[in-house]
């Protein structure tokens, strides 16, 4: 009988395996409890102000310096625990659930069903409150039968808008990611105007940090954010039994910029690996609003999603009556819609440069 030997990154993404939680999180970096006593990071200065971009009318960011910290053993990761106004999570939320996952913009659904224009957890939630209104009661049921409509026979039960949310799992922004071919060979879409002025932001404001006493140490990220635009993307949907196996974002053409990537909802364990994977991952707990940025070396780093953290939504997300007052809000479904599924789901943004 022959044993094949599990790789570091395996066992621990067994480790992390669903159920096994209790006392295994001990071993996480976790920036939000104890800060203090995580041996394995070490504070940094952010050198560049965290800016709110000019298109957003209300702020994204509590301060223009907020913490953050670099992983001593895995050079280039970098953390800011949650920069983000209550408020701008729920804008996050709102762009990932009701912008994002419309066409042309691609979703795991694409190859099985006829998608509608709107987005399935607009209609899922009300198609009366989406933010291009379904002007009548005939118009909605044609989008519900076109969503319900299998294409290639691979299904041939319908589903409604609420069921296929459930296994709406990605979708992909600017260019188009095939993940058969592992190409960005699907054409490309506009990408969200917002999230890049965003995602630019972070990578200006990550760009040299300095040690945490101002001094010049190698933090990992030599990338000039002005450089930054984001040009492909993936929104991630976990719901609580999600994991992503490891893997390394190797398909843009340059990987000098870093890959940033935001969690809205429920909380995760992260692994971060090696080049190989026979490096033995550092688990890393990301919290609804953290942003972590692969950069330099690290961006070549085997990573995954081992488990998502059941009730870990924070109240501002997961409340029925938060977010009514937000600017944007009257625009989207109503809140109550959102705090359901953020009670039960993780959402990964996240943006590359790749030329
Ligand atoms: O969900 C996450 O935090 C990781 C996402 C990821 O690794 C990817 O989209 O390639």
């Amino acid at each position: 009988m022959t044993h094949l030997t599990q790789t570091a990154f395996r066992k621990a993404e067994k480790k992390y395996k669903r159920g096994q939680l209790a006392h295994d999180l001990d071993n996480a970096v976790d920036l939000a409890n104890k800060p203090a006593v995580n041996q394995a990071v070490r504070a940094i200065r952010l050198a560049h102000d965290l800016e709110d971009p000019a298109t957003v009318p209300f702020r994204l960011f509590t301060h223009k310096r907020p913490p953050a910290y670099v992983l001593r053993d895995h050079p280039g990761l970098l953390l800011i625990p949650n920069p983000f106004t209550d408020e701008a999570q729920r804008w996050l939320a709102r762009k990932c659930l009701c912008d994002c996952p419309r066409p042309p913009n691609r979703t795991n659904l694409d190859a099985f069903f006829d998608t509608p224009p709107e987005s399935l957890f607009a209609l899922a939630s009300d198609a009366t409150t989406c933010s291009q209104p379904i002007s009548n009661r005939a118009e909605k049921d044609i989008l519900m039968a076109d969503v319900t409509l299998p294409k290639d026979r691979v299904y041939t039960q319908p589903g409604l808008p609420a069921a296929l949310l459930e296994r709406q799992r990605w979708c992909t922004l600017g260019m188009q990611y095939n993940w058969t071919t592992k190409e960005y060979d699907r054409g490309t879409s506009p990408f969200d105007q917002d999230i890049d002025c965003l995602m630019r932001a972070i990578a200006i404001a990550i760009t040299r940090p300095e040690g945490s006493a101002g001094d010049s140490v190698d933090t990992g990220n030599e990338y000039d954010g002005n450089s930054f635009a984001s040009e492909a993307g993936i929104v991630n949907y976990y719901d609580e039994r999600a994991t992503m196996a490891g893997h390394v974002d190797k398909t843009e053409e340059k990987m000098d910029a870093p890959l940033i990537s935001l969690s809205i909802g429920l909380s995760c364990v992260f692994l971060i690996g090696g080049m190989t994977r026979d490096t033995e991952p550092t688990p890393i707990v990301l919290r609804s609003g953290d942003v972590l940025a692969m950069c330099g070396e690290s961006r070549m780093a085997y990573h995954g999603v081992p488990v998502v953290l059941d009730g870990t939504t924070p109240e501002f997300l997961n409340n029925p009556s938060a977010g009514t007052g937000d600017v944007v809000a009257a625009t989207y479904p109503e809140w109550h819609h959102f705090a359901g599924y953020l009670t039960h789901h993780r959402i990964n943004c996240n943006a590359r440069k790749c030329s």
